[in-house]
């Protein structure tokens, strides 16, 4: 048994947990900084400093059962990394049990998302990022980490919150398919009002998600490739991701783009909690 989320004391069995955390460590096409491929040790590592009673849900989650698979060992073009994941991910939905995704950069959610649609169906997915990634072709790829929405669309309908960076060529491609990302400006100045729109951009699909950690504001996540200024605070994301959860099936979901930075370790540890709460949503606001 490799490391596991929470510790080994707190992991379950790999036949009676529900969720399966799958480590994806890859950051080949990471274009500014790096180091994305550290992401999922370092938040198994700061997972172990976690508390397991969360205070707003008032709940241990862990009790739902939680099994960390060993790292994926993954080719280092993103074209060919894409089959292995998404065996990896398959291979959990096809026992029934919730697919946690630690990147690794954000072209990991491109075998992740396939994986979800052929099982479930087409989509609802939430792209929570600071960046549209909506490239159709990225320093000479179309499985770059900058492409990974133009992919996930062919696989359901695109929810994008807390975008503050995109070419005006992803502005177009936005208007021309009636795309209606949510951007982080307008959450900040009417929080209420943007939860709305993203709620009534839901389908009634299950829900894929993804966040790249670079959607919140890089005074809490400062390790991280491409950092933007504006971005989300916790109780805005978790407010968001509450709000989602507890509506829709949960198909699975992501969390990349972590690039841990030396000595700060409240990055890796914000990570990790966001991880934990999410689990806890799903496991326990879900009737
Ligand atoms: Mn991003």
């Amino acid at each position: 048994m490799g490391v596991q989320f929470l510790g080994a004391n707190h992991a379950s069995s790999r036949q009676k947990c529900r969720f399966i955390i799958i480590p994806a460590p890859f950051d080949s096409t990471a274009s500014y900084g790096t180091g994305a491929r550290l992401g999922p040790s370092r938040i198994l590592e700061a997972s172990g400093q976690l508390e397991l009673f969360d205070e707003e849900l008032l709940a241990e989650p862990w009790k739902a059962g939680i099994f960390t698979e060993e790292a994926l060992e993954l080719p280092v073009i993103p074209k060919k990394a894409e089959p292995v994941i998404h065996h990896a991910v398959a291979e959990v939905l096809s026992q029934n049990k919730v697919p946690v995704l630690l990147g690794g950069d954000h072209s990991v959610s491109i075998g992740a998302v396939r994986a979800a649609a052929e099982h479930f169906g087409p989509l609802d997915i939430l792209h929570l990022d600071a960046h549209a990634d909506l490239r159709d072709e990225y320093q000479g790829s179309s499985y770059s980490h900058a492409c990974v929405m133009r992919r996930a669309l062919e696989h359901g309908n695109l929810i994008q919150a807390g975008i503050r960076s995109l070419s005006r060529k992803e502005w177009q491609f936005m208007e021309s398919h009636q795309l209606r990302p949510i951007f982080a400006s307008r959450i900040r100045q009417d929080y209420q009002r943007a939860l709305d729109d993203i709620l009534s951009l839901l389908t009634g699909r299950p829900l894929y998600i993804t966040i790249d950690v670079d959607c919140l504001d890089p005074s809490i996540m400062p390790a991280t490739g491409t950092p933007e200024p504006g971005g989300l605070f916790w109780y805005e994301m978790t407010g968001i991701l509450r709000a989602v959860m507890g509506r829709s099936e949960l198909a699975g979901f992501d969390v990349v783009e972590l690039a841990p930075v030396p000595g700060l370790h409240h990055a890796e540890f914000t990570a990790a909690r966001l991880v934990y709460r999410m689990i806890g949503y799903a496991s326990e606001l879900a009737s």
